[in-house]
């Protein structure tokens, strides 16, 4: 701890003693992300229950001059919501306000406050017949909050897109201690600028979000799974069109695998898949609310084999084995873990140039870091591929950060498809995007945050 004990009587005697954590076990998990690449110490950890209360805080902040990095899940990848190691930082988690507000099936919105799961929200639609369509592995953990500060991907991204697009309505407090309410359910709303896409994908650097009201769709009474294996990339981009033809916008997922995640996932998890071995899978969701689906995926299987786009092929025959069919895929970030040390790369690249990136960054990485090995999946059907690398012990990350990035840029792509930059990529960012766009990103931040209280050292250099 290192903050004055008159800042944290002031915080105590506003929040209760019981939100505020000093010391002890229960300070580490606010300490570090969850892969623990990322170690912190906060000065300390407050939890407010209402937005009344985050306003507080951060006014008590803005007044010692004491930084805030906001948590959600803490379920990020590059480090975002954790605080640096030099005990001055106070980490201000929004988990206990977790409440699902309201439900609106006719209207088709959900409000939540910051801190509920992902899950819950997800269900909370559900259950009156809507769908929440943002989906990702780490949705058990993740916050509503924290989705939209990171403006989060996932799998569903090629239909309904990222987060942004699904956002309505926001809260947000922002670095002098006001409360933005911009919470309005309105399909269309153009009356001068639209703030709330600010703080979308700002990672808790210009305001903290502490409600949003999302966009809900129709929940799809029927759905397909399928998993084929293809002989390449380009392969699994002709499948792409072709699924396209004959499944329409339909398609909810287009995952690519590849044959060293599949490896990775049945030595570490135990899975395999039921298909003949390719060197890539490609992993199909399509849902609809008419009937047919299923024909029309058989329609798509029949025409991959005969045009011979697919290797091999199967489509789930139950909700169980489609679950089968996604732990393959939902399983590779935890078994590249188990194996060892590995550098990740989320990245895009325009659709059509997927397989040629793969080609060339597996050239350069072969010539410039000799016995690394890759292990490349993602979100095909977005050209967001993880392009992680799996490297020993003494093996420096920053030469294969150039290497693969150098590449990623020669593409005309971007070095954050959908984790965001984080502590971990923001010398990354300094170097790829041009300068007049880092210098409106400094004056944004400066305009909101002029003394750079609010998660520094996130996205931009301090
Ligand atoms: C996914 O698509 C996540 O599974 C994690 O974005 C990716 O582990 C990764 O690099
Ligand atoms: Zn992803």
């Amino acid at each position: 701890m290192n903050i004055s004990a008159d800042f944290l009587q002031r915080l105590t005697s506003a929040l209760g003693p019981a939100s505020v954590i000093t010391d002890g076990p229960d300070l580490e998990p606010y300490s570090v992300d969850w892969r623990r690449l990322f170690p912190g110490t906060p000065a300390c950890v407050v939890r407010p229950s209402s937005t009344a209360q985050v306003a507080h805080i951060v006014q008590v902040c803005r007044e010692a001059g004491v930084p805030l990095v906001p948590q959600g899940g803490n379920t990020g990848l590059a480090g975002g919501a954790v605080p640096d190691p030099s005990g001055t930082q106070v980490v201000l988690s929004l988990n206990r306000m977790a409440a699902v507000r309201n439900v609106d099936a006719v209207g088709m919105t959900i409000e939540a406050e910051a801190g509920c799961i992902l899950k819950v929200a997800q269900d909370a639609a559900s259950a009156v017949g809507r769908l929440l369509p943002i989906s990702l592995a780490a949705e058990g953990s993740a916050t509503i909050g924290g989705v939209v500060a990171a403006n989060a991907g996932g799998v569903n991204v090629l239909r309904y897109g990222m987060t942004r697009s699904l956002v309505l309505g926001l809260e947000v407090v922002l670095p002098d201690g006001t409360v933005a309410n911009g919470l309005r359910r309105l399909r269309k709303d153009n009356a001068g600028y639209d703030w709330k896409q600010l703080f979308i994908g700002s990672e808790g650097t210009l305001g903290i979000v502490t409600a949003a009201i999302l966009r809900l769709l129709p929940r799809p009474k029927h759905s397909v799974t399928a998993l084929l294996s293809v002989a390449d990339p380009a392969a699994a981009l002709r499948l792409l069109a072709l699924a396209q033809d004959e499944l329409g916008d339909q398609i909810s997922a287009f995952e690519l695998i590849s044959a060293t995640s599949m490896q990775l996932v049945a030595k570490h998890a135990g899975l395999k898949a039921p298909i003949a071995q390719g060197d890539w899978f490609v992993l199909i969701e399509a849902a609809s609310s008419l009937p047919g689906l299923r024909e029309a995926a058989e329609a798509m299987l029949g025409a991959a084999f005969e045009q011979e786009i697919a290797l091999d092929g199967v489509i789930a025959e139950s909700g169980a084995q489609a679950a089968q069919l996604w732990a393959l895929r939902e399983h590779v970030t935890e078994s590249e873990a188990r194996e060892g040390k590995s550098v990740k790369h989320d990245v895009s690249v325009p659709l059509t140039e997927v397989p040629r990136f793969l080609d060339e960054a597996g050239e350069a990485l072969a010539a410039g870091a000799p016995g690394t090995r890759v292990n490349a999946f993602g979100h095909l059907g977005d050209g967001n591929i993880h392009y992680n690398v799996l490297v020993d012990a003494g093996q420096d990350a920053g030469v294969v950060n150039r290497i693969v990035h150098d590449v990623v840029a020669a593409f005309g792509g971007s070095i954050s498809a959908e984790h965001g930059i984080g502590q971990y990529r923001v010398g990354e960012l300094a170097r790829y995007r041009a300068q007049t766009e880092l210098d409106l990103a400094r004056k944004l931040k400066r305009a909101l945050d002029p003394d750079g209280l609010l998660n520094p050292g996130k996205v931009l250099s301090p």
